[in-house]
């Protein structure tokens, strides 16, 4: 049989990384045992159903279902190999603390069922140190068994870290082909993952420490956010000096080492403008400009309320349509979007002249609620509209050719529409007023994804 000396395999977590890694090792023969805790999700899942967006995932799903390769359950099952895939946000404590207790609760039910010759590789995004701290958190209930790095003979347990690099809307793609780094707790920790992670991933497995692989997981993302950074802060001097961010942009691109990125309303998403803060947490006096790029990201949210507001103001007989509220083009994912949270604050200031196009969307998150804004499709938007607010660069916005948009008010956050000049400087007046106001912090609607990453997976 061809499943015989393939391991069992157990993912926990069952999120945007956790079932498509699941589904992944199941297609390559391996029989796996996904975890969640919510029995929602198991049920779903055991339906050969998906309860989140991913290309092509429920097909996979459901014919690893169908094989029987993939069954889910709420309680951790004995295994050979366990894939951590669990949310490492940080505490809103204004010191961004990580918030490591779902790798460390999902530790304690990996303790219950382990047995000599296992291997636990952390997928989940994590602070450096954080595999070491899973394997005392093991040690400390096992002392029946010998760990990694803690005694001086072989140990009965293998336990690596390992993280994802794929981008949503890819996943399934970016899994396979995409290089991985390996960090072993000890060189034979990473020797026993890399043989686990060659039977499905076919770029390059490199292998390293624990802690190097801990940091180059959290390094790319903060190098992310650092570029985006720059961009965000060439468009608000941009906006200063009347000049058109794009076009500097693209003819500085012109240069043979130069790749400058693309400015927009803020950085959403749960990894670019989270993962940062870890590094920043471990080494806070070593990390100024880090630390200075997610401020300048976050600030770039309230730079776009301001300008957008003093649009909406200075047009009081237009019906103003803001385009777009996911974290980024063409998926619906709208956790920790900066679109979202603009359109939300224009809503509530501004009432039904407001408009939200949403394609990914059935209906607008709760916080329009009672707010008189609704929700139009592009069509409407360009026939009813004089302010048109280009949030995300969804590429049903970027199709609408020059002509529909002529003789309307543009704001082009994302430079979608890049043959338009966007408006000019504002009112420093309005500008001054605006800037500095709170912003709302995003609420956790999930209203095509049943499952937040504080709830369930990374
Ligand atoms: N953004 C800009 N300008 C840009 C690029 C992005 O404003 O030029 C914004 C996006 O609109 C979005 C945010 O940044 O709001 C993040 O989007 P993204 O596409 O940069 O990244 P994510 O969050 O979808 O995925 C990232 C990826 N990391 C890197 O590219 C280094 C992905 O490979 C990781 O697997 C993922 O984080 C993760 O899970 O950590």
């Amino acid at each position: 049989m061809r499943g015989e000396n393939l391991p069992q395999v157990s993912v926990i977590g069952l999120g945007y990384i956790g079932l498509p890694t699941a589904a992944v090792i199941a297609r390559a023969g391996m029989r796996v045992h996904g975890v969640d805790v919510s029995q929602a999700v198991v049920d779903t899942i055991n339906r050969g159903d998906i309860h989140i967006e991913e290309v092509d995932l429920d097909g996979l799903v459901q014919a690893v279902v169908q094989r029987g390769l993939l069954r889910a359950g709420t309680e951790v099952e004995t295994a050979d190999v366990f894939v951590i895939a669990v949310p490492t946000p940080f505490h809103r404590d204004g010191q961004h603390t990580p918030d490591l207790s779902y790798v460390l609760a999902a530790a304690e039910s990996v303790a219950k069922v382990l047995k000599a010759g296992d291997t636990i590789i952390l997928e989940s995004t994590s602070p450096v140190g954080t595999t070491e701290q899973l394997r005392d958190a093991i040690a400390a209930v096992r002392s029946d068994l010998a760990l990694p790095g803690l005694t001086a003979g072989t140990p009965d347990i293998a336990i690596a870290y390992c993280p994802e690099r794929v981008l949503p809307g890819r996943i399934l793609e970016e899994l396979t082909h995409n290089d991985r780094s390996i960090g072993g707790v000890t060189p034979r920790c990473a020797r026993k993952a890399l043989t686990f992670y060659k039977r499905f991933v076919r770029g390059t497995c490199v292998t390293t420490d624990a802690r190097s692989a801990e940091m180059t997981k959290l390094v790319e993302n903060a190098y992310r956010d650092v570029n985006i950074a720059f961009a965000n802060e060439l468009s608000v001097v941009a906006d200063a000096m009347d000049l058109d961010v794009w076009e500097v942009i693209r003819l500085a691109n012109r240069h043979p080492r130069v790749n400058i990125l693309s400015p927009g309303p803020g950085v959403g998403g749960h990894c670019i403008a989270v993962d940062p803060w870890f590094i920043v947490h471990g080494a806070p006096q070593e990390t100024p400009l880090i630390r200075t790029a997610r401020g300048v990201n976050d600030n770039k949210i309230h730079h776009v309320i301001a300008r957008a507001s003093a649009l909406v103001e200075t047009n009081p007989q237009a019906r103003v349509a803001c385009l777009g509220l996911a974290f980024k083009a063409n998926i619906d994912d709208f956790r920790e979007s900066p679109a979202r949270l603009v359109a939300a604050t224009l809503a509530r200031r501004f009432g039904e002249r407001i408009a939200i196009v949403e394609p990914f969307a059935a209906e607008l998150p709760p916080e329009f609620e009672g707010t008189g804004a609704t929700q139009i499709d592009i069509d409407t938007a360009l026939e009813d509209c004089g302010v048109l607010i280009v949030l995300v660069d969804h590429d049903l916005f970027k199709s609408v050719p020059l002509a529909e948009r002529a003789g309307k008010v543009v704001y082009d956050t994302r430079g979608a529409w890049a043959d338009q000049p966007g408006v000019g400087a504002l009112s420093c007046e309005v500008l001054s007023r605006e800037v500095g106001e709170a912003v709302p912090e995003a609420g956790r609607w999930a209203q095509t994804r049943t499952t937040s990453r504080t709830a369930s997976g990374t």
